[in-house]
């Protein structure tokens, strides 16, 4: 049993990763930020967080990654045995609009979080989700952890500089510190200003007869989209590797935003193409083309494989959304 800390647990990825955790009997201790209206919606529509959070193994601490002190009271406090650090702002877009902000949550906050721990629990297994953003327009395809990084947005800039630091201190200090390059992966718990999220929700919406059109940016680049279950799934195997070191995680697929929008309205019987509409709002400076990953290394080192298809991942965020409709609760599965 481990006690665990995670950051970002009121995300998508961190309340999978929360149920799992709790699933198998661990403690779980959970970093959350002020906010005037609670960001819990994940985690209270979760019986088994409920639960957990009544019966003292899962504790929610106040804490922000831009305030040290905090990440350094809560890291002596806990005394984890395990880190994943999940919390960040992590939409690429509005990485183009908070810069600062960006490289301070996402990059900094993750210095900040590494010498915690460094200086309180050297012992600890630290898991970072790094991105495959880092790779920008790539130079390869498929992109594998050899690939040359060069990103091209704010975001990816402050995670690169964040998975940096997570290999200066596995070699300066010997941490078992880890990362997973992670691609795109979705799932109703998505934030809703996500592209699959949204799309999903604009069909159910459009199909139901709440709206009429969605506005997108862009049907054109292509992504490698994966179920986050699956994918957190890999973070656990790789915090539980042998060695530490850092791991694709991927599907091997690649479609486009008009693949999607075409299989999630087929699902609600309709056209895409009569109900969505382009609007430069939702456009970037910048875009990548296309992604697309080999995570042959986390297959073969750790037997990690995805499972979950394209076409069940579009079926059941349509499906949730379908479901939500009626249910005032927010949309989880
Ligand atoms: P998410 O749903 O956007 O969750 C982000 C989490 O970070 C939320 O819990 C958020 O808290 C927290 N957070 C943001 N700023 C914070 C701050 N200043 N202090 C403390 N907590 C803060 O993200 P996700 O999709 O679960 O992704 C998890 C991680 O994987 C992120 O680091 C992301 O960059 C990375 N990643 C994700 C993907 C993907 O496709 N999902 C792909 C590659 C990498 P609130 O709830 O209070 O906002
Ligand atoms: O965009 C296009 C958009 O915002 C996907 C994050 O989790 O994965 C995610 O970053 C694509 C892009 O995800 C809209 O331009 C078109 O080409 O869902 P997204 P993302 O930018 O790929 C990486 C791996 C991360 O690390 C990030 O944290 O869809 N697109 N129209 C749109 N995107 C959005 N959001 N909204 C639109 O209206």
């Amino acid at each position: 049993m481990t006690r665990t800390l995670i950051t970002g647990i009121s995300g998508q990825d961190g309340s999978y990763l929360a149920e799992a955790l709790l699933a198998d009997g661990h403690e779980v201790h959970g970093l959350v930020r002020q906010a005037s209206i609670l960001q819990r919606g994940r985690l209270d529509a979760i019986p088994a967080c409920a639960a957990a959070r009544a019966d003292g193994r899962l504790k929610l601490h106040y804490a922000d990654l831009t305030d040290s002190s905090s990440l350094q009271w809560l890291v002596r406090q806990v005394k984890p045995t395990a880190i994943y650090h999940l919390a960040g702002q992590s939409h690429v877009k509005v990485s183009f609009d908070l810069p600062e902000y960006t490289a301070d949550t996402t990059g900094l906050g993750t210095l900040r979080l590494l010498e915690a721990v460094r200086q309180n629990v050297p012992e600890a297994r630290f898991f970072l989700a790094a991105t495959s953003e880092i790779f920008g327009e790539p130079a390869e395809s498929p992109q594998s952890e050899t690939t040359p990084v060069a990103p091209i947005n704010p975001y990816a800039a402050a995670k690169l500089y964040a998975l940096n630091l997570v290999r200066v201190y596995r070699r300066a200090y010997g941490l078992f510190a880890c990362a997973g390059i992670l691609f795109n992966h979705e799932s109703p718990r998505r934030g809703e200003n996500y592209v699959t999220r949204k799309i999903a929700r604009g069909a159910a919406r459009i199909a139901a007869g709440l709206e009429k059109e969605l506005h997108l940016g862009t049907l054109t680049p292509r992504r490698d989209w994966g179920w986050a279950p699956d994918t957190v799934e890999g973070m656990r195997a790789i915090l539980g590797a042998r060695r530490a070191d850092d791991y694709v995680l991927a599907t091997g697929e690649t479609h486009s935003v008009g693949d999607f929008c075409e299989l999630a309205f087929r699902t609600v019987g309709l056209d895409y193409r009569e109900h969505v509409v382009l609007d430069p709002e939702y456009a970037r400076p910048v875009d990548i083309t296309e992604t697309r990953g080999d995570a042959t290394k986390a297959a073969r080192e750790l037997g990690w494989t995805p499972r979950t298809t394209f076409a069940e991942l579009v079926g059941r965020m349509v499906d949730a959304e379908r479901e939500a409709l009626d249910d005032p609760r927010p949309a989880c599965d």
